[in-house]
């Protein structure tokens, strides 16, 4: 078996389902095993697209996902996306090509030529090898998905030079057990069930870390009657329309306010990054902080923890709930009540706008729904806010990259893990220009993809900004095309909708369709 046929019948083993790339000169001898297994290959029309469809498919099935690119200028047009990856902790291989050992870094003018290709990648990815021949390659592979199973999932940068790429190699060992992640220290462990159990007016912190948690999450907020609140990259984690839910608000002032105020802070996968929380950390925290995390270096990570738990989010809280004794009686109900109306009067402030918007994307997508979304204004003033979810992994957003360019390749990721459910992508004007070459990737995939285009005009956020600074306006007043008819040109529906009381009929229609419909709403400008 030669290097390119290992890593493909590897991946094939380990379960991997869909290839996001696009080919090249150097990547053919992995396209030729490709072909040649149940893989479903989906070809994007850029390769950061690539990268943002793995990321929706990973992110909504908490699955590794593969993006495959050939080297220099394609691997580099996925760096975005891969340090969107990196940012928000999304289990990803990205598999390139590399330079054969006689040309690497020797300046010799060989196609697709970099200084060190690999170089950059180490900077941007968790784990970046240069791969040495078949069983190099097996052996890389399992490392990566135990990486993924058993640390803090972070994109992992497999390189194949070219002269590797047909050795031969023996048979491949068989496919090792899952690696197990970390289990909880039993002293630390009672020392933060003896904080919880004392606390009067505790917080639970979900951050995208909890996803794999969220039934001990749930039990453990309700046994003791605390408070959760949620980064974005956490939302739905805890049931939003639950009376203890404070919603994915951890970037809000009076969010801020209850944490200064709460005498224990029950933190669980989380960063409390300046990204999470809006502001320069640490976060001001009057009483104990308990953190739960997979990754050593967040334990302690823009806050001390009193209790710092090294663990699998959901081993850790499984344990805690059993070393708890009997519910508490429900004491905290004015408080959370008090906490929930502060909150959501806050959110409107900046959201406002976007509260009928957000109302007929929620009637017309139903519960189930996963709204992939762009860094756009109606996604975080609005859809995080504004729009309940349930369970987690629904809200699919960049959030520590704040990338432009995501919402449309990661709903076409996110769609075709669960074609059955309805997804939707929603993006700005501005970012919707970035990967709008994707639309071609939804047709051709026959996807019932609603894409929401909100059209204000241009970089609004970016407007404001400058409006607030009071520095001239420069660079974000954009011309756009005709969204809807653009979309008709590439064979998908295009509606143009005034009306947002026609919006529900609308997507509730194109989730029907075997093609994506988008839908341009025309948006007051932000002057
Ligand atoms: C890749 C990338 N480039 C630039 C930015 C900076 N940026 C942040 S928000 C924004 C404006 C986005 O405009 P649009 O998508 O129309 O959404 P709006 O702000 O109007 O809601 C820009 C340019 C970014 N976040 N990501």
């Amino acid at each position: 078996m030669t290097t390119a046929e290992a890593i493909i019948k590897r991946l094939e083993q380990h379960g991997v389902s869909h290839v996001f790339g696009i080919p090249g000169t150097h990547n053919l001898p992995l396209y030729r095993h490709l072909a040649d297994t149940s893989i479903t290959h989906v070809v994007t029309r850029h390769e950061q697209a690539c990268a943002y469809a793995a990321d929706g498919f990973a992110r909504r099935t908490g699955r590794p996902a593969v993006c495959l690119t050939t080297t220099g200028p394609a691997l580099f047009n996925a760096a975005a996306a891969i340090g969107t990856a990196w940012a928000d902790s999304v289990p990803m291989i990205v598999l390139s090509p590399g330079l054969p050992d006689q040309a690497e870094g020797r300046d010799t003018g060989f196609l697709h030529e970099s200084r060190s290709q690999q170089g950059v990648m180490r900077e941007l990815v968790g784990q970046s090898h240069r791969v040495a021949g078949p069983l190099d390659a097996v052996r890389l592979i399992d490392a990566a998905f135990a990486s993924f199973s058993s640390s803090r999932p972070r994109p992992f940068h497999l390189e194949v030079p070219l002269d590797a790429m047909g050795e031969d190699g023996g048979a491949p060992p068989d496919l090792p057990p899952p690696a197990s992640p970390p289990a909880p220290d039993p002293g630390l462990l009672a020392r933060a069930v003896s904080l919880l159990a004392a606390a009067r007016q505790g917080v639970i912190v979900l951050g995208g870390g909890a996803a794999g948690a969220a039934e001990p999450a749930r039990a453990l907020a309700r046994r003791l009657g605390m408070p959760v609140v949620t980064s974005l990259n956490g939302k739905g984690v805890y049931p939003e329309g639950d009376e203890l839910s404070l919603g994915a608000s951890m970037r809000l002032r009076s969010c801020h306010r209850l944490l200064r105020e709460a005498d224990v802070v029950l933190a669980v996968g989380t960063e409390l990054a300046e990204s999470d929380i809006w502001c320069e950390p640490p976060l001001e925290l009057g009483g104990e902080l308990i953190r739960i995390d997979i990754d050593p270096a967040q334990l302690h990570k823009n806050a001390t923890a009193a209790v710092a738990v090294l663990a699998d989010a959901g081993l850790a809280l499984t344990a805690i709930l059993e070393g708890l004794g009997e519910s508490r009686p429900p004491g905290e109900v004015e408080r959370v009540a008090t906490a929930r109306s502060e909150l959501e009067a806050e959110a409107l402030i900046e959201g406002r706008e976007f509260v009928d918007l957000v109302a007929a994307i929620d009637r017309g997508s139903g519960p189930e729904a996963v709204i992939a979304a762009d860094s756009a204004m109606a996604c975080y003033y609005g859809v995080a806010h504004l729009l309940p979810q349930e369970s987690p992994r629904r809200f699919l957003f960049p959030t520590g990259f704040a990338t432009l360019g995501y919402g449309l390749p990661a709903a076409i990721g996110a769609k075709l893990a669960e074609p059955g459910r309805p997804v939707v992508a929603m993006l700005g004007d501005g970012g919707a220009m970035f990967t709008i070459a994707e639309l071609a990737t939804a047709v051709e995939l026959r996807l019932g993809l609603p894409i929401l285009v909100v059209d204000n005009g241009g970089y609004g956020e970016i407007e404001r900004m400058m409006r607030d600074a009071e520095q001239p306006v420069l660079g974000t007043k954009l011309e756009r095309p005709d969204f809807a008819a653009l979309a008709r040109s590439f064979g998908a529906m295009g509606e143009r909708v005034e009306d947002l009381g026609k919006l529900p009929e609308t997507l509730a229609a194109a989730f029907g369709r075997e093609r994506p419909t988008l839908v341009e709403l025309p948006w007051p400008s932000v002057d």
